[in-house]
């Protein structure tokens, strides 16, 4: 019997997790556990990296990724969305109310309209200050672990994108990931957080993995598919997780120095593996050992 209900989720998002945590105690789906947890932080406009108030792109427009993926592969995806409070929610929509799984762009925004999304301007003047800073100099060079918060705080690249899986009371493991990108990012990059496979991957039996960092290099190794592929060869989620960042240390054409990935995974009965390519990436972990549970934020070293 799986060990469960267990959030796990990337950075410290101890508050999305309690988010999560109170519907996995009612005995809810994980799905709208992993949910809620992503919507927290997307709606948090001093989280600089997700949703409102999340750095814009280097024209200055904030364009969001997101993606959902449920137990028994049903997924959803938006990418390069404006104007969209809850990427996430659009991303379910996707996954619920189309044929397809991925919407990007305008097509995206047109659809969460036609769905009775608000529209909301998510430049905060405080991102929009940020980025005109950036502009005298306009150096693209994300810094490593920029997503903790307990950086020196105004730091520009301050975020927390959130990958967060879930594992329910019956046994269910889904996941979410949202994100605005990576800050000053080209106009229409898409990183890993909406690419299914990439950002999040969950195959109910198997385990699930989400990932956070620089996009482009979990893109590289298809990242979550990868570590969910480890656990189906029978290796531990811990186990699992290193051989992501390991496979990335090998392949990128960057100074593996200069950049930073954090992969998360969650076995099928609990297990919950970490590991990041720099020390510094953190974590956290919800579990029933008390109620209210306890939040473990763990950090690879
Ligand atoms: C991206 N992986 O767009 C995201 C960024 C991220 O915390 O994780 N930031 O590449």
């Amino acid at each position: 019997r799986p060990a469960a209900p267990v959030v796990v989720a990337t950075w410290d998002n101890r508050i999305a997790a309690a988010a999560a945590w109170d519907v996995l105690r009612s005995g809810g789906w994980a799905l709208d556990a992993a949910e809620a947890a992503a919507r927290v932080p997307e709606a948090d406009p001093d989280d600089h990296s997700v949703g409102l108030g999340g750095h814009p792109d280097r024209d200055g427009r904030v364009t969001l990724d997101a993606c959902v993926m449920d137990e028994r592969h049903r997924c959803g995806a938006v990418a390069a969305v404006e104007d969209v409070l809850h990427p996430v929610s659009l991303a379910r929509m996707v996954m619920e109310r189309t044929p397809h799984v991925m919407l990007v762009g305008e097509g995206a925004r047109e659809f969460a309209l036609s769905q009775g999304v608000e529209p909301v301007d998510l430049l905060t003047p405080e991102a929009e200050a940020a980025w005109r800073e950036w502009m005298e100099t306009a150096e693209y060079a994300p810094a490593v672990n920029s997503e903790r918060r307990d950086r020196p705080s105004g730091h520009a690249d301050d975020h927390d994108t959130i990958g967060v899986l879930a594992l329910d009371a019956d046994g269910r493991l889904c996941g979410t990931c949202t994100t605005s990108g990576l800050a000053y990012k080209m106009r229409g990059r898409v990183g890993d957080s909406p690419i299914l496979g990439a950002g999040l991957f969950v195959d109910g039996g198997t385990g699930g993995a989400v990932a956070t960092g620089h996009g482009e290099e979990v893109i590289r190794v298809a990242g979550a598919s990868a570590a969910v592929e480890a656990l189906r060869h029978g290796r531990s989620a811990q186990d699992a997780a290193w051989s992501v960042v390991e496979r990335i240390a090998r392949v990128t054409p960057s100074d593996p120095e200069a950049i930073q990935i954090g992969v998360l995974v969650l076995g099928p009965d609990g297990e919950v593996g970490a590991a990041g390519l720099q020390p510094g990436f953190n974590y956290v972990v919800t579990r029933p050992d008390a109620d209210p549970a306890p939040d473990a934020v763990g950090e690879v070293t």
